[in-house]
């Protein structure tokens, strides 16, 4: 569709004020919420990727573009989470230390969100104390962890020893995901679960309760 188009096209220009427009007028087309996501706003961030790694663009423009992303992603997030029951769990989500990427993450909590979830997003940079802290507070039984640089993948295997020598380990599942996340990396560091995408990691979040 040529309106999904125009929004990875703009996304990928980082055109905040047109991408708000266009994602306005889709979602008046009656497009679902996750397809303006998947096929327009990501689509328009995987340009950008290819194009920060050949060096043709640098970080400010990458830095434009995330927030003509968020722009688009806040418009989409209320039609995502309409008609949704009250949350049935609660699901503690972060970016660990050292990494500030977030777009991928935010994505999976609002579809998290959107099946009936609460979430607790502990944001960026988040060192394993607060990791452990927060799964004793929020007495959750899920944690998330995201991470899109190869450095930053290796803090989730601290994250884990911690959660281990806190005795919660039993309580918790832990899922993972990320750019550089595989499901080999995620059984090797004896995480419970990888998913790819968003919307795996809402199946993936359904089986890890169920078990
Ligand atoms: C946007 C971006 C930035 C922005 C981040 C803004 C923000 N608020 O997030 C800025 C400009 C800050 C940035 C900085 C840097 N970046 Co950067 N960045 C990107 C870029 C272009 C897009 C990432 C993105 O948002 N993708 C779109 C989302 C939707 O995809 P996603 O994150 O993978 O998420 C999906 C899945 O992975 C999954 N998922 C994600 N999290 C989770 C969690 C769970 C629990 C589950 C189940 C699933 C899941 O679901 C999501 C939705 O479908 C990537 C390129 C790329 N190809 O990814 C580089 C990239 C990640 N960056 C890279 C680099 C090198 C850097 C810098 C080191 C650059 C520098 N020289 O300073 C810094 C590091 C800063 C830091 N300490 O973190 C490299 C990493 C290389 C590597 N292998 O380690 C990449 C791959 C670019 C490249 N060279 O090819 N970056």
């Amino acid at each position: 569709m040529n309106i999904l188009k125009d929004i990875a096209i703009n996304a990928e220009k980082g055109d905040s004020a047109t991408i708000k427009e266009l994602v306005k007028k889709a979602l008046s087309l009656n497009i679902r919420g996750e397809e303006i996501l998947q096929e327009g706003l990501i689509k328009g961030m995987n340009a950008i990727g290819i194009k920060f790694k050949k060096n043709e663009i640098f970080i400010p423009e990458v830095l434009i573009a995330t927030r003509a992303m968020k722009a688009g992603m806040e418009i989409i997030k209320p039609y995502l989470t309409q008609d949704r029951v009250k949350p049935q769990e609660k699901v503690v989500m972060g970016t660990g230390k050292g990494d500030l990427h977030d777009i991928g993450k935010k994505i999976v909590c609002m579809i998290l969100e959107r099946e009936g979830y609460e979430i607790v997003d502990l944001g960026i940079d988040v060192p394993k104390e607060k990791f452990i802290s927060a799964i004793k507070k929020e007495n959750s039984n899920i944690i998330g962890m995201s991470a899109l640089l190869t450095t930053t993948m290796i803090y989730m295997i601290e994250v884990i020893e911690e959660i281990e020598r806190a005795k919660l380990k039993q309580n918790v599942k832990i899922i993972i995901g990320g750019g550089p996340i595989t499901q080999s990396f995620a059984d090797e560091i004896g995480a419970d679960g990888y998913a790819p995408d968003a919307i795996s990691a809402a199946e993936l979040v359904k089986d890890m309760i169920r078990k």
